[in-house]
């Protein structure tokens, strides 16, 4: 990966400073404040839920409006080719907060709920301890009430939001989790709005070090538990002739939009737009879940797959990031990364250093359109179907849907719909493959690849 001494060196003496203050245990309190010409920038992760590669209009949607996102990435940089963590929650998250891919995660499931432990080192983690405010909003899904997973034994300042991911289906929740306090929810009240208005109210509260903004939103996400669309109404689209569940997504899609939008204003209105770098991106590909059909809006784009699949579609997504004066507007990046990517990113944003021995490289030179260290290979696998495995390589791609099926290959650069089964025809290619997939993980107590107890995902 790139080292810290390469962005000090691009950025000036400054950040040297940060990296000094911030390299004392965590127990020492936060480092002085810096003014704000010697800061490193601000941090603003947002993950949307379950939404699709297909489901922004600057990724081809043609029915769902999201203005605001598609001027984001007009101002900003767009990816075509990153990826999620998994193809669900959980996973995808702990992927994302630890730097770690599924082969070598703690967490490679949505269930059983294996907590974070002490020991892991997470994003919040590295940034604290460079001096950022750190907050969590939204949803978690680490770690329930009581264990070392939770928000705020993971190096968060502040968190608000759902421990747990099943209570997250509910977007009208009665009680919502304030750092460790459990505290009743108005009636009614919609919780992504709820997280907009904290997440607003967080950025204005910061003065004096950068901060890090995790913004896990719940929605486009079904009521999975109710089996319906939770949707505070189906503006504006009130008036199509789509079935309601239809509706409510894409009304929830814009609403999201909308509120991104109202993020970045601040960001401006506080004159701190170009001091902040902000990510948003979907933690897997869409549902069918709710009464939604995913080809309704053709969620997915042109990839083949949904949330649950490892086929493209469950586990590619969206990936803007906007950083006026550094990075280069309306640029469109095909580099291939990852969620697990985004830690050492922020690290060396930060000017710190990222923990030995994770999967993740830091994609700062992408983002500022200079030459990237690729991957050798992307991993990932999946337990609740049988235990099904991935992997991305230059530009194949491998897929074996359950142990002892025939491992498929696809050419994603001739063919990303994944249509064309190559093995037969390429076999140097497909054994390669298969020991990636032999020597990209290692076997985890809480997701065993065999022997596994009847009823376990
Ligand atoms: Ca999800």
């Amino acid at each position: 990966m790139v080292m810290p001494n390469r962005w000090r060196a691009s950025f000036g003496p400054h950040l040297l400073l940060a990296v000094l203050g911030g390299a004392g245990p965590a127990a020492a309190g936060p480092p002085p404040d810096l003014p704000a010409a010697a800061r490193p920038p601000n941090i603003v992760f947002i993950l949307a839920d379950d939404l699709g590669y297909g489901h922004l209009g600057c990724y081809g949607q043609t029915r769902i409006r999201t203005p605001r996102l598609d001027r984001m990435a007009a101002e900003g940089v767009r990816f075509t080719q990153v990826y999620a963590g998994s193809t669900v929650c959980a996973p995808s998250r702990a992927s994302l907060m630890t730097g770690l891919h599924q082969g070598h995660a703690v967490i490679r499931g949505n269930s059983p709920r294996v907590p974070l432990r002490a020991e892991d080192v997470t994003v919040a983690e590295v940034l604290r301890r460079a001096g950022y405010r750190t907050a969590a909003i939204g949803k978690w899904g680490l770690g329930e009430p009581g264990t070392s997973g939770i928000p705020t034994r993971q190096g968060f300042d502040r968190w608000f939001g759902y421990l747990n991911q099943q209570h997250a289906h509910d977007s009208f929740p009665d009680y919502l989790w304030s750092d460790e306090q459990r505290v009743a929810v108005r009636k009614g009240a919609f919780s992504h709005d709820l997280f907009t208005d904290e997440a607003l109210q967080f950025v204005r509260g910061q003065r004096g070090r950068p901060f890090f903004l995790y913004l896990a939103y719940t929605i486009p996400h079904a009521n999975s538990t109710a089996r319906r669309m939770d949707s505070p109404g189906d503006a504006p689209y009130q008036g199509e002739p789509w079935p309601a569940p239809e509706k409510a997504l894409a009304a929830l899609v814009t609403r999201m939009d909308t509120d991104v939008g109202r993020l970045l204003d601040l960001l401006r209105t506080l004159g701190i737009d170009r001091d902040t770098v902000v990510f948003f991106t979907s933690d897997n590909g869409p549902h069918r879940e709710g009464g939604v059909d995913p080809a309704f809006h053709r969620a997915s784009g042109p990839l083949r797959g949904i949330k649950r699949d490892l086929y493209e579609g469950g586990i590619r997504v969206p990936m803007i990031v906007r950083w006026p004066g550094r990075i280069a507007a309306a640029r469109v990046s095909d580099q291939v990364w990852a969620l697990w990517d985004f830690l050492p990113t922020a690290a060396e944003l930060a000017g710190a250093a990222a923990p030995a021995g994770i999967d993740g490289l830091s994609m700062v030179p992408a983002l500022l359109g200079r030459p990237q260290q690729n991957h050798e290979y992307l991993y990932w696998e999946f337990f609740e179907q049988g235990f099904q495995q991935a992997v991305r390589a230059d530009r194949w791609k491998a897929v074996r849907t359950a142990p002892g099926r025939p491992l498929e290959l696809f050419d994603l650069a001739a063919d990303p719909g994944e249509t064309v089964e190559l093995a037969a025809r390429h076999p140097d290619v497909a054994a390669g493959m298969e020991e990636i997939l032999r020597k990209a993980r290692t076997e985890s107590p809480d997701w065993p690849t065999r022997g596994s107890p009847a009823g376990r995902p």
